[in-house]
């Protein structure tokens, strides 16, 4: 084959409806490997799905197609990839789907790369550049030969973070429409939650960027905010004080979000910072209200402390959006109602409450496959909307119905009234002729963008889950015919490693 002149990379769209659908954003891998490939001369172009449809003209005059996978994805990975293999161009597979999946991948493309695919990716450029004569040497890239499927061992992770360029989402065809500006300061992460599968794919060693090069790409963005993705923004309270007064001092302190987790917010310095960089919303992992469900899914956190974190928060202006997994062999309707209850209770201002998925690459994964408890391995409904094992205590058509209930419990029209007239606005009005009568001009502009914000996610909220639940309306139909509970009585829990030795 001639060199590698033009490369593809594409993100395909995810199945139905999801909580995100409203603001759909890369992910990152893409366009850091575009970039890279960009710097070695070679003509790239991203498709990021949700931002605009696949030109197969353009597509199909490339030398190599890389895909992305996450696991709700990897079907329509594959379909395009047949098309794209039909055509006679190769195809290679990364992402955190693939992974742990590599020879299902290989069955439908080219090539595999495991992990992190910077390197491997460039390497697998220069093997195809010198004849594809060897590509066993390269590490974590996976490949059929001879009807034999092999997997090179395994490459380390990427260790300088700084020594990989600023992710260049320009590449991506429709990038104009990417409102939110995504930026990554680090990869890892040092928790081990049982149905997360960063762990396995990023490692639990942390790795950051210098915050000089962080705030420098920040610089560089034309959007109005910023989505910062680490998986744990405050994985070193000292580093993430110091970027946040870099932040402020360059000028880089647009309004902001990020994922925290619960037990970091009790350092009020580090929470004043927050307020003092524009920090708008935080995304928290809460998983449940429920003490025993926290223990299985290896939280190391307490409910005293998700709630202590809400208020805090609250007291200096952030929103929450809490995030819930629900169908823990632990939960019952009972525990899982409790989720609920706490959420409304502390007014969390917005939620997800997602059923438990068995992602390939985690812990659960592996215990509920070995436990033949898997109803379905159709990757697109593991998209957190859909039941798709059999739990413990309760019937999958159940977990199903609760899903749902949860969501509509918290978005319903009265909760949206009750935002609007309800004691919290008091607060808002009285907290605003404060800040009116203060002078503080800007302060007061915010707290109103940040309520009407506020209103309009939760009326969006209302709408998206009705249309989730109609999507799912015939996958809800089939799981009530699973029978009510499983029959064995299990001795282990997925999830807990030391159960389960
Ligand atoms: C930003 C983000 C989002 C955004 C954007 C999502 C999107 N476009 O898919 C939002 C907030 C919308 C979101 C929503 C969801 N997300 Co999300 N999200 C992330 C997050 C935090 C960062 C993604 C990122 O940019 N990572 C950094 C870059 C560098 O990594 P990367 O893109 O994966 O690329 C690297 C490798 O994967 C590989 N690679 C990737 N693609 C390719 C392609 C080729 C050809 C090659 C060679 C290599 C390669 O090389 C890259 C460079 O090292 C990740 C966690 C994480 N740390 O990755 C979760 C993650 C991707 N999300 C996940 C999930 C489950 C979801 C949700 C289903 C659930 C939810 N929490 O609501 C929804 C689904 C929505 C949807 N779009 O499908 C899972 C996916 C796991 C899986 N197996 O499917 C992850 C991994 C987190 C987890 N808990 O395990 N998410
Ligand atoms: S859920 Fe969050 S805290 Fe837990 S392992 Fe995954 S990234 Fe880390």
């Amino acid at each position: 084959m001639a060199r590698v002149r033009k490369v593809t990379l594409i993100e395909p769209r995810p199945p139905g409806y999801h909580v995100y659908s409203l603001f759909p954003l890369p992910r990152l891998g893409l366009p850091i490997m575009g970039a890279i490939l960009k710097n070695r001369g070679i003509d790239v172009s991203i498709y990021c799905q949700d931002f605009h449809p696949i030109d197969y003209d353009d597509v199909l005059s490339s030398d190599l197609v890389g895909i992305s996978t996450t696991t709700s994805t990897a079907p329509e990975a594959y379909r395009i990839a047949e098309r794209i293999k039909q055509a006679g161009i190769p195809v290679v597979f990364g992402g955190p789907h693939v992974t742990f999946a590599a020879d299902e991948a290989v069955e439908h493309g080219d090539y595999c790369v495991r992990g992190e695919g910077e390197y491997t990716l460039t390497e697998l450029i220069d093997a195809i550049d010198e004849g594809a004569g060897d590509l066993r040497s390269i590490k974590g890239l996976s490949f059929k030969s001879g009807g034999e499927v092999i997997h090179n061992e395994d490459r380390g992770r990427v260790t300088d973070l700084d020594a990989l360029p600023f992710p260049d989402i320009s590449l991506i065809k429709g990038s104009e429409r990417i409102s939110i500006s995504p930026i990554i300061t680090s990869r890892g992460c040092p928790y081990d939650c049982s149905f997360c599968s960063v762990t396995g794919m990023f490692g639990r060693a942390c790795r950051y960027r210098s915050i000089d090069s962080v705030v420098e790409e920040m610089l560089t963005r034309e959007q109005k905010m910023t989505f910062f993705y680490d998986d744990n923004f405050v994985m070193d309270p000292r580093r993430t004080k110091a970027l946040l007064e870099l932040m402020i001092s360059k000028g880089a302190d647009k309004p902001w979000s990020a994922q925290i987790r619960a037990d970091t917010v009790r350092d009020r310095e580090l929470i004043k910072l927050f307020q003092k960089s524009n920090c708008w919303v935080v995304y928290i992992g809460f998983e449940s209200a429920d003490e025993e469900t926290l223990k299985e899914y290896n939280k190391r956190e307490t409910v005293e402390e998700m709630a202590e974190a809400v208020c805090i928060l609250h007291e200096h202006g952030i929103i929450v959006h809490g995030m819930f997994v629900i169908g823990a062999e632990n939960d019952t309707t009972q525990s899982i109602r409790k989720s609920v209850n706490f959420a409304m209770k502390h007014q969390i201002d917005t939620v997800q409450f997602m059923a438990l998925t068995p992602l390939p690459g985690t812990a659960y994964y592996h215990e509920l496959e070995r436990q033949d408890r898997l109803l379905t391995r159709d990757w697109q409904l593991y998209d957190g909307h859909h039941v798709v094992y059999q739990p413990r205590d309760i019937s999958p058509y159940e977990l199903q119905r609760e899903a749902f209930r949860a969501m509509k419990c918290f978005y319903s029209i009265r909760e949206c009234i009750r935002m609007l007239i309800g004691p919290d606005s008091f607060r808002f009005f009285a907290k605003l002729n404060l800040n009116l009568l203060r002078g503080k001009w800007k302060r007061a502009r915010w707290e109103i963008e940040r309520r009407v914000r506020r209103w309009a996610y939760s009326a969006y909220g209302h709408i998206l889950i009705r249309r989730v639940e109609a999507a799912n309306r015939e996958w809800t139909q089939a799981l009530a015919k699973v029978p009510q509970r499983i029959r064995e009585t299990l001795k282990t829990t997925p999830g807990k490693a030391e159960d389960n030795a």
